[in-house]
């Protein structure tokens, strides 16, 4: 692209040096000649010149996002979602669930040009395995492998990491057993009770838990407004109680709001995976099998996921991670 601006801008001033030469040995006083001339290869050199900070500036330019502070990141600038092992946009999404419900899209963006819009449907089957039903789910996953995922977050890393969420506007409150989790750190050894951190969206708030089952877990609310982005922060440092001198620590911030800090013992696994979701645990039936009200009977439930970043171990800030 870049090159092919700068052959493109050279021919294009082969051409006006040659219809200025020819005016000027035509037209112009002989005494302007020169100065005319010079002026022109100034104006020209100028123009090269904006077309090499415009390539180094742009979404698809060789400057890009700022790489070398990020672990890694997903604005969904590439317009796809690649394999999880890549930086940028990189992801695991689930065999099992159509591929409509993780879609790059441009209608609804935080930034840029693309977001992902996240789907589940009421009346769609959702067969995770063939005797487990009705657990409608859609997750994009980074460092899902425990063996050879570089992207796996450990005990004891210090980290940042940022993403927004967009409800629209026709989303339907549902039951509080109906709640939907929206983003988790899972732990790798698949405990289900051990999620650090869970953010849900409970009728009409944001439910931000941290700590999982552990003496001393710690609950934020938020209000969802619907139609609006919100902004996520969090900085943190898993621990276990076990752990010698464990120095566990959450900070959370919603646009720009500091929620609090939760301190001590939050995790019970060394490792674990991110995980930006619309999952219900139950939703058209109870796990058992029975039917299940909801406030939505039928149809689709989206959310939106734009500006997920997550800073180097160590080396994070917030302003690094922050949507903006
Ligand atoms: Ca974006």
């Amino acid at each position: 692209m870049f090159i092919t601006d700068i052959l493109l801008y050279l021919a294009i001033v082969i051409v006006r040096v040659g219809w200025s030469l020819r005016r000027m040995v035509y037209r112009a006083p002989l005494c302007t000649v020169p100065l005319r001339f010079v002026g022109g290869v100034i104006r020209n050199l100028l123009g090269i010149g904006a077309i090499a900070v415009a390539g180094c500036t742009s979404p698809t330019g060789l400057g890009d996002e700022e790489p070398l502070d990020l672990w890694w990141w997903s604005d969904f600038e590439s317009g796809r979602i690649g394999p999880q092992a890549e930086r940028q946009d990189g992801w695991w999404t689930s065999p099992f669930y159509p591929d409509d419900q993780a879609v790059v899209q441009s209608a609804v963006v935080r930034s840029g040009r693309y977001a992902v819009r996240l789907l589940i449907n009421r009346d769609r089957p959702y067969l995770q395995t063939k005797d487990q039903i009705d657990k409608p789910r859609v997750d994009l996953v980074k460092g899902r492998d425990a063996d050879g995922e570089p992207y796996l977050i450990t005990e004891g890393e210090e980290l940042w990491y940022g993403f927004s969420i967009y409800v629209p506007p026709e989303f339907i409150f549902d039951y509080k057993a109906n709640s939907e989790q929206v983003h988790e750190l899972q732990s790798t050894t698949g405990d289900e009770r051990d999620h650090p951190v869970t953010v849900r969206i409970v009728e009409d708030q944001y439910v931000i838990s941290v700590g999982g089952v552990l003496p001393g877990a710690r609950t934020w609310y938020y209000p969802v407004h619907r139609g609006a982005w919100s902004d996520f922060v969090f900085h943190l440092r898993l621990c276990r109680a076990s752990t010698t001198s464990c120095e566990g620590m959450v900070e959370v911030w919603i646009n720009g709001a500091r929620l609090g800090k939760h301190t001590g013992p939050n995790s019970t696994a060394y490792s674990y995976h991110f995980d930006i979701a619309l999952y219900k645990g139950s939703w058209k039936y109870t796990i058992q099998g029975d039917p299940n009200p909801s406030r939505q009977e039928s149809g689709d439930r989206y959310i939106y996921v734009d500006e997920v970043r997550m800073a180097m171990p160590g080396r994070g800030s917030y302003e690094q991670v922050a949507p903006r």
